[in-house]
């Protein structure tokens, strides 16, 4: 951990990269969206699951810190593509527990400041656990998001304490519907009609719906049958590299 505090703050961590998935927007082929995803590769353990690593940093104090890195990091993988593509990105960031905080909003408009990004092609990635911590709470913070024009997608949709309920009450812009609602989806009526079920009451709350963990293209038709705004999975892509994302953007535009 001291380890991982020093080379934080140093700005070049040994090992820790991001990686990027795209996610498709139905239709719009002339956007895209992709979600960062942090890799570490350890010089002795091999590739610590990202769980682990921000479970590391939490434990320390370092979440505010590894928080601080994936934003740079972010600004300064992107900056590398070409200045015709970036405009057409959104950019989804997992956020951790102690990223969530009243301070985020500035810290972030701060950051993207010296980016070629804009605070509007942001998305921040939220699981009901962190969401529901204290209700009140985040109700202030997802506003001051907002204010700034930063969209929040709620993650791991279906795995907590779901519950449509709550979900006007939180001023959030998407849903991202968990891969373990999608998987087999094709072969699974029930499991169909809930997803769809999902999917209405999503759209007439006002939010953007994302299927996760699509992977076949079976699960892909039935989807967009559905009417699921966003597609995210295997079938089109996995999380890739910077020059591995660089190459698909290219085939994308
Ligand atoms: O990409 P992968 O399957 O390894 O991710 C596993 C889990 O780790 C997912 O739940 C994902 O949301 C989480 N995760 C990946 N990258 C980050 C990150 O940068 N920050 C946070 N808080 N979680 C992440
Ligand atoms: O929890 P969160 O949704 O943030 O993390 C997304 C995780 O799902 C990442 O770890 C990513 O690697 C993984 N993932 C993305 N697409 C697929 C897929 O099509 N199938 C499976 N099994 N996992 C996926
Ligand atoms: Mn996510
Ligand atoms: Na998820």
């Amino acid at each position: 951990a001291t380890q991982l505090r020093a080379e934080l703050q140093a700005g070049s961590p040994a090992g820790l990269y991001l990686c990027y998935q795209p996610i498709h927007v139905v239709d719009d082929p002339h956007s895209l969206g992709i979600e960062v995803l942090l890799r570490w590769k350890h010089a002795s353990f091999g590739f610590v699951s990202p769980p682990e690593v921000i479970e590391i940093a939490e434990e320390h104090g370092l979440g505010d810190v590894l928080g601080d890195w994936i934003f740079r990091q972010v600004i300064m993988d992107l900056s590398s593509l070409p200045s015709s593509i970036l405009p057409r990105l959104s950019v989804a960031v997992n956020l951790s527990e102690s990223m969530f905080s009243l301070a985020l909003s500035d810290r972030v408009v701060q950051l993207f400041r010296q980016g070629p990004l804009r605070p509007q092609q942001l998305v921040l990635e939220l699981t009901e656990t962190i969401a529901l911590h204290d209700f009140s709470v985040s109700q202030q913070i997802l506003t001051s998001l907002r204010e700034a024009g930063i969209r929040i997608a709620l993650d791991d949709f279906g795995t907590g304490y779901s519950s449509l309920a709550y979900l006007k009450e939180l001023p959030v812009d998407k849903l991202k519907l968990d891969k373990s609602f999608i998987q087999q989806i094709h072969l699974d009526t029930r499991q169909l009609q809930l997803v769809q079920h999902i999917t209405e009451l999503a759209h007439d709350l006002g939010l953007t719906v994302v299927a996760e963990g699509v992977e076949s293209a079976a699960e892909r038709e039935i989807v967009i049958a559905i009417g699921v705004d966003e597609i995210q999975g295997y079938h089109y892509s996995r999380p890739l590299e910077l020059p591995q994302l660089r190459h698909y953007l290219q085939r994308c535009f």
